[in-house]
Parts: structure tokens; C-alpha cells; sequence
């Protein structure tokens, strides 16, 4: 495992660290065994109360001077994070791949999608711009600035160990923000490659201890993170039940979050679709991170005509895929996570037979030489109803629905009639039911797209969905603004005090 190594991962690591400070913490191991093959890779020393503490302190600390720093040196540096993952890319892709299970390309994939973010920070850092107003005041001036925020608190998943830290932690960076990462207890070595990465170029750059943290636990480490007044904004991704305890937790002391939670995502194929090219775009959203993306193709909705055909190809392309390790490059779907996960996905099918799904494939767990982790799960296919309670529920194992639709209104309505709205797609030639699925009375999704599959998204857009999913935007367009402070000035050059609003108030 020469990655480990490179990546400067031990058998024993502590899992606390504000900059290139390890703290000693006396937290439980957190043992990380990887789903490919059932290894136990290493394990991360979890933080504790004092270690916790000390991360703080040191943040708080740290952001004093940080935000002090102009925003295009703090580009400078995160365009230098961007060169040292170029360099690591192939060790941190196989670090992904290894310890949460997706193909290596999709490992690779998600490094690419870290240094496309730092490039986007990096033009970013010299545009962090307010609007200027005319003031109702003669002889005044009135504009708006953005200020750094402070400390952000970041919690992810395991399934984009990595990317998804990035996409906030970038931003926040170069924003004038210190960071404090506590990643998924399913993905913990792939935080220390990070802060490993990290250290080496903040060192370098006399960027100020504390800028850059990371703590590592569980459930109970995250509530510490939700409830703390000194950080005033909580971006946290994975399920809605976490997100609305993290939710309610940051709201009560009027923090501000930015929720990114589960998706539920649909591909309506039109009777006007270009069905061979679909097909790639719903095989990949739904098999594609062996179903773990909270954008992966959940549901296709597809027009009674081409029904049958594009079911029989799917079923076809079904037969075709690979399973097995996802760092051989010929196959294409990997494990999932843990054995939870399998029982989940288990449970899922039972549900969704008790409930009346037909499974034209059928499911089931691999098993023999290659499978021992007992992670590795077939991809399968059922004909639903929408309404099923399964089917309104987000399982995280690539179990995809089919629903068959007569009229595009009917096909938006199941595509919205869902608790989740992060993504969708329609894949159509028709200009018209492309434009209606667009409009205000389309999807209702933060991620609506035509003629390719709902995942897969690039940095450049607002990442995020509506409803369940939880109304957060991160990564690109505007999405920085909420990792600073809005301030709104007017300036008085003229003799007088005139009041706003006309209001007259002489002494
Ligand atoms: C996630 O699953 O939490 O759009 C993020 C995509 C990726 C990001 C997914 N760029 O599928």
C-alpha cells in the first residue's frame, strides 16, 4: 500500500490537529477497515473534550490574523493546495477508492473535482465583490462589503470523503474563514492525507496554526460542533434525519448552517428521447458510487411508449456491468460502505416486494473469492409505484425504480412528488417538455438538467437541493456569500445631517 505511505498515514494516527499541531488525544481508536477487501487500514485516535478545546482556542486565535491577511494572498495560497494535489492525485484517488470503495476513476474524479474548486477559489480570492447603491441623501454614498464570517465548522460524509470538505474549505479560505473538519468516522484516514497535504503547504507559507483543523469522532463530537456559539456557521452533509438534528442545533443559537442532505433523484425519459445515449446517463447515476451519491439516480420516469425498450436495454446494460474491487479498472461497481449498508439495501428490496415492486434484475449479495468484505452488492432494478413508501425513500445502495408516465405533467409531478429535492434530469429532443421541465412549474429540484443524468455535477454551479435535502447551497456560482458577513455602509461627505426617510429632527 504504497499510497499510505505517501500520504503520510501510520497504523495509529491522532485524529486532532489545529495546523501541523498533532494533539495527543485520549478519545477512542476509531478503526477504519476498508469495504474492498475487509482490511483493517488503520485507525484515527478520536478528539476529545481538551482536544476539542484546544482546536478552538487555537481557531479563534488563528482567524484574528487570517482574516487580516489580503483575499488574494490567501488565493495564493490555496492555488499552491491546488499544485500539491495535482502532484498527490494518484495516491489520494487510491486512498478514496480503497478506504470508502468507489472505482478509482470516480477516486480520481473526486480529487479533480478538489483542485477544480481550488482554481475556483483561487479567481474567486480577487472577487469578492458588494454592489454599490445611490443614496436617497445628497452628498452621501452608500455601498456594501463582505467580511469574513469565522470559524466554519464542516461535517461530511463518507461517501465524498474528500471533495465535498473541499468545496467549503476553499471557499472558506480564501473568504478569510478558519475551517474545523470533522469528516465521517467511515472515512477517517482520508482526513489525515488531507491535513497531511495541507500542513506541507500552510508550513511553507507562514499561514497562522489553526487555520486549518480537523477532529474526528462521531455523533457526539458533531453536537459539540452544532451547539457552539464560537462558530458561527455549520455546513453539514448527509442524511436529513442528521441534518435536522444539526438543523435544529445551530438554529436554536441562531448560527447560520448550510445543509446539503438527501436526494432522491429522478430521469424522466421522454417518448422524444435519444434512448442509446440515456442509457449511459441512467446506468451511471444509478450504479455509479454503487448508488452512494446523494445525487445518484434513484428513479427513472419514462414515457408508456418507449417503456418497454428502454427497460429491455437497461436490463441488457445491467447484465454487462462489473462488480468487484474498484481499483481494477475494468469494473465498474464497487462495495458498499459496511455491512450496515447492505443490510439497508437488503431491507430496501424486501420492502419494496412487500410493497408490490417487481424486480426485472434482481438483487442479492456477491459472494466468493474477490467478495470476503461482504460489501459487494448486485445493482438491481424494480417497476414501482411512486406513491410506495420505499420509493419516497432515500436508500443509499444502487436499487433504482421504474415508473411508467402518459403525459409530462403527469412525469413532473411524480419527479416532484418526493420529500427530497436536490436533482433531475430529463432526457428529451423536445424543446418544449425540455423548457416546461425548467420553468417555475417544473422540477422542483436545486438541479435540474437536460439530456445528461443527475449526477456527476460540475464545481462551477450551486451545489445543493430544496426541501429535505435542506435548502443549502455550496461550491461554485455565488455560493461563497455564505461563508461571509454582509455589511451595508453609508457614508456622509456633505455639511449636513440629512435624515432618511425625510424625516425632519432640528435642534
Ligand atoms: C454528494 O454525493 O454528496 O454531483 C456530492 C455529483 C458530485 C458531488 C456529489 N459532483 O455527483
Amino acid at each position: 500500500m504504497e499510497f499510505l505511505k505517501a500520504l503520510g498515514i501510520a497504523k495509529d494516527n491522532c485524529g486532532t490537529s489545529t495546523g501541523s499541531v498533532w494533539i495527543n488525544t485520549k478519545g477512542a481508536a476509531i478503526p477504519s477497515y476498508s469495504p474492498v477487501d475487509g482490511a483493517l487500514i488503520g485507525s484515527v485516535y478520536a478528539t476529545d473534550k481538551d482536544g476539542y478545546e484546544q482546536v478552538l482556542h487555537t481557531a479563534a486565535r488563528a482567524f484574528a490574523e487570517w482574516r487580516n491577511w489580503p483575499a488574494p494572498r490567501r488565493g495564493e495560497v490555496v492555488r499552491q493546495v491546488g499544485e500539491a494535489l495535482r502532484e498527490k492525485k494518484q495516491w489520494l484517488g487510491q486512498l478514496v477508492s480503497y478506504e470508502m470503495g468507489k472505482s478509482l476513476q470516480e477516486g480520481l474524479g473526486e480529487v479533480q473535482e478538489m483542485i477544480d474548486i481550488c482554481d475556483f477559489a483561487v479567481g474567486l480570492s480577487r472577487q469578492l465583490h458588494g454592489l454599490t447603491m445611490h443614496s436617497e441623501r445628497p452628498g452621501h454614498r452608500m455601498y456594501e462589503q463582505w467580511h469574513p464570517l469565522g470559524i466554519v465548522g464542516i461535517i461530511s460524509a463518507f461517501n465524498f470523503p474528500v471533495a465535498v470538505w473541499s468545496w467549503n474549505t476553499m471557499l472558506g479560505w480564501v473568504c478569510g474563514d478558519v475551517c474545523i473538519w470533522k469528516p465521517s468516522e467511515k472515512c477517517p484516514l482520508c482526513s489525515i492525507a488531507c491535513q497531511n497535504i495541507i500542513n506541507e503547504v500552510f508550513t511553507r507559507n507562514d499561514v497562522p496554526q489553526g487555520v486549518c483543523n480537523l477532529v474526528n469522532g462521531g455523533r457526539e463530537l458533531g453536537e459539540w460542533l452544532a451547539a457552539d456559539t464560537r462558530i458561527p456557521l455549520i455546513s453539514a452533509t448527509g442524511s436529513t434525519r442528521m441534518g435536522k438534528a444539526v438543523g435544529a442545533a445551530v438554529g436554536a443559537r441562531l448560527g447560520k448552517s448550510i445543509l446539503e442532505l438527501g436526494g432522491n433523484n429522478a430521469i424522466i425519459i421522454s417518448k422524444d428521447a435519444d434512448l442509446d445515449m440515456s442509457l449511459i446517463g441512467c446506468v451511471f447515476g444509478a450504479v455509479g458510487t454503487a448508488g452512494q451519491r446523494c445525487t445518484s439516480t434513484r428513479r427513472l420516469i419514462i414515457h408508456e411508449s418507449v417503456y418497454d425498450a428502454f427497460r429491455d436495454k437497461l436490463v441488457k446494460a445491467y447484465g454487462q456491468l462489473r462488480i468487484g474491487n474498484p481499483l481494477d479498472q475494468n469494473n465498474h461497481v464497487g462495495p458498499l460502505i459496511d455491512k450496515d449498508a447492505v443490510n439497508q439495501y437488503l431491507a430496501s428490496i424486501e420492502k419494496c416486494k412487500s410493497e408490490g415492486g417487481r424486480f426485472v434484475v434482481e438483487g442479492g449479495v456477491m459472494e466468493g473469492a474477490g467478495f470476503e468484505s461482504g460489501c459487494y452488492v448486485k445493482p438491481c432494478i424494480a417497476e414501482v409505484s411512486n406513491d410506495f413508501s420505499i420509493v419516497q425513500h432515500e436508500t443509499f445502495a444502487p436499487i433504482l425504480y421504474l415508473i411508467k408516465y402518459k403525459t409530462i405533467d403527469e412525469a413532473i409531478a411524480y419527479q416532484n412528488g418526493v420529500p427530497q429535492g436536490l436533482s433531475s434530469s430529463i432526457m428529451t429532443l423536445n424543446l418544449r417538455e425540455a423548457e416546461q421541465f425548467l420553468s417555475c412549474s417544473g422540477s422542483d429540484c436545486g438541479i435540474a438538467n437536460v439530456n445528461i443524468g443527475t449526477s456527476g455535477a460540475e464545481i462551477g454551479g450551486a451545489f445543493g437541493g430544496e426541501k429535505e435535502t435542506g435548502g443549502g447551497r455550496e461550491s461554485g456560482s455565488d455560493a461563497w456569500k455564505a461563508y461571509m458577513r454582509r455589511q451595508t455602509n453609508t457614508i456622509n461627505y456633505s455639511t449636513k445631517l440629512p435624515l432618511a426617510q425625510g424625516i425632519k429632527f432640528d435642534l
